[in-house]
C-alpha cells in the first residue's frame, strides 16, 4: 500500500482497509485526542473519512466510549430518517467499524482509533463572530437534545466520572494549589483570589440535580462552538461532533458550555482579558436557535431559570480546570506556547466576571423567548 504520508496515522488507515494511495492529513483544533482527514479508497468505498486516535490518558475506557457513541449515532440516525426535510448522512455522525465487528482499532500502545465517514463542504468556527453562526451552532445543539430526549438504547456508561462536577474540579484546583507541582502559584494569586471568592458557585447545577429540580438526561458534555459542523455554502448548522463525553448528564452543561464558547468576545485563549465581554447579540442569537431547535421539547422550570445561570457555571469550572492545568505543568491540555493556559483561564474568569454584570439582562432576554408561545 503506497502512502502519500508516513507515521501512525498511514499505518492505521492499512489496517481499516484503506488500498492505494492515501492522504493523510492533521485535522481540527481538539485539545485532546488527534484527528486525521484520510482521503482515498477506504472500507466504505472511494472518498473522505475522519481518522481520530482517542486519548487513552482521558478516556481510560475507549470501548465504553465508542460504545455509546455507537448508540447514540444509530439511535440519531434513526430519529432523523423520519424526516425528509434533513440530509441525514449530512447531520449524523457515521462510524465506520474496524473489522470483526470491533468499533475501534487497539493500537499497540493501547490507544483506541476509530474512522468517521467524513461530512464534507463542512466548517466549523473557532470562534463565533456573527449572530446567525450563534444562532446555527445553538440550534444544532438544541435539535440534538430534542432527538436524545426519547433515547430508548442501551444503557449509557459514563465514560469520565465527574466530568462537569464543578465542586470537584475546585476541590482539584485546591489541591494542585497546595502540591504547586510546577512552581507557579505565587504567579497566579489573583486568580486564586478570584475563583475562591466565587465558591458557592459551583453547587449551583449539582444541587438543582440533587434536589431533582432539573432532570438527568443525554449531555453532550462538550457543547463549545466548535464542536458543530456548519454547511460551508449555506451556514446551516448540521452535525454535533465530538461526542466522546456523551453520557448521562445535565441539559444545562451543554447550555453552560454553549454561552461559555459562543458569547465570549476574544478567542478562548486570548492574551488580553480585560477584552473580554459578553456579546448581547450573540447571546440572544444563542438562546433564540436553542429554543428553535428544542421545538416542541418542553424543561423543567428550573432548566429555564438556571439557563444563564449554567453560562456561569459552567465558564467558572472551565476558567478553574486551566488554571489548575496551568499549576500542574500543562499535562492534560494541549498547548503550542508557554502561558498559554494561563490566558485561557484568565479569558474564562473574565468572562465570568462579565457573565455576572450582565446576569439580570441576560435573564430578560431569555424570558422574552421563552415567552413567546412557551410555558
Ligand atoms: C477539551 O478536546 P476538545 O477541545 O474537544 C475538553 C473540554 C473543554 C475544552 C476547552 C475531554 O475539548 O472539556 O471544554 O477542551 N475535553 C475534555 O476548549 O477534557
Ligand atoms: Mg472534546
Amino acid at each position: 500500500m503506497a502512502l502519500t504520508l508516513a507515521g501512525a496515522a498511514g499505518e492505521v488507515a492499512g489496517r481499516f482497509g484503506f488500498t492505494g494511495t492515501v492522504q493523510v492529513a492533521r485535522f481540527g483544533s481538539g485539545l485532546i485526542n488527534e484527528s486525521y482527514r484520510v482521503v482515498g479508497a477506504g472500507p466504505d468505498g472511494m472518498g473522505s473519512y475522519l481518522l481520530q486516535r482517542l486519548n487513552p490518558q482521558v478516556f481510560p475506557d475507549g470501548d465504553a466510549v465508542m460504545a455509546n457513541i455507537r448508540a447514540v449515532t444509530a439511535h440519531l440516525g434513526r430519529a432523523v430518517a423520519r424526516d425528509s426535510q434533513v440530509d441525514h448522512r449530512r447531520v449524523v455522525l457515521e462510524l465506520i467499524p474496524f473489522a470483526n465487528g470491533a468499533l475501534a482499532f487497539v493500537a499497540p500502545d493501547g490507544a483506541r482509533w476509530r474512522l468517521f465517514r467524513f461530512i464534507e463542504g463542512t466548517v466549523t468556527l473557532d470562534r463565533v463572530t456573527e449572530p446567525p453562526e450563534a444562532f446555527e451552532v445553538a440550534r444544532a445543539f438544541g435539535r440534538f437534545h430534542a432527538l436524545l430526549a426519547d433515547y430508548d438504547g442501551p444503557l449509557l456508561a459514563t465514560t469520565i466520572h465527574g466530568f462537569h462536577d464543578t465542586p470537584a474540579r475546585l476541590a482539584a484546583l485546591e489541591l494542585s494549589i497546595e502540591r504547586d507541582a510546577a512552581g507557579r502559584v505565587g504567579s497566579v494569586r489573583d486568580e486564586i483570589e478570584f475563583v475562591r471568592a466565587r465558591a458557592p458557585m459551583v453547587e449551583w447545577l449539582e444541587r438543582a440535580a440533587r434536589e431533582g429540580r432539573v432532570p438527568r438526561r443525554i449531555a453532550h458534555h462538550d457543547a463549545k462552538a466548535s464542536n458543530v459542523l456548519i454547511d460551508a455554502v449555506t451556514g446551516e448548522g448540521l452535525a454535533v461532533v465530538d461526542l466522546d463525553t456523551v453520557m448521562p448528564g445535565l441539559l444545562l452543561y451543554d447550555v453552560g458550555d454553549l454561552i461559555r464558547s459562543v458569547t465570549c468576545s476574544t478567542a478562548e485563549d486570548a492574551t488580553d482579558p480585560a477584552a473580554v465581554t459578553v456579546r448581547r447579540d450573540l447571546f440572544t442569537a444563542l438562546a433564540e436557535g436553542f429554543f428553535a431547535g428544542l421545538g416542541p421539547v418542553r424543561l423543567a422550570p428550573a432548566e429555564y431559570e438556571l439557563f444563564v445561570a449554567s453560562g456561569l457555571v459552567i465558564t467558572f469550572e472551565q476558567g478553574i480546570r486551566f488554571l489548575t492545568d496551568f499549576l500542574d505543568g500543562d499535562l492534560y491540555y494541549r498547548t503550542v506556547r508557554l502561558g498559554q493556559n494561563l490566558d485561557r483561564a484568565r479569558v474564562q474568569l473574565a468572562l465570568v466576571r462579565a457573565l455576572e454584570e450582565g446576569r439580570g439582562e441576560l435573564e430578560a432576554i431569555v424570558r422574552g423567548i421563552v415567552g413567546q408561545g412557551r410555558p
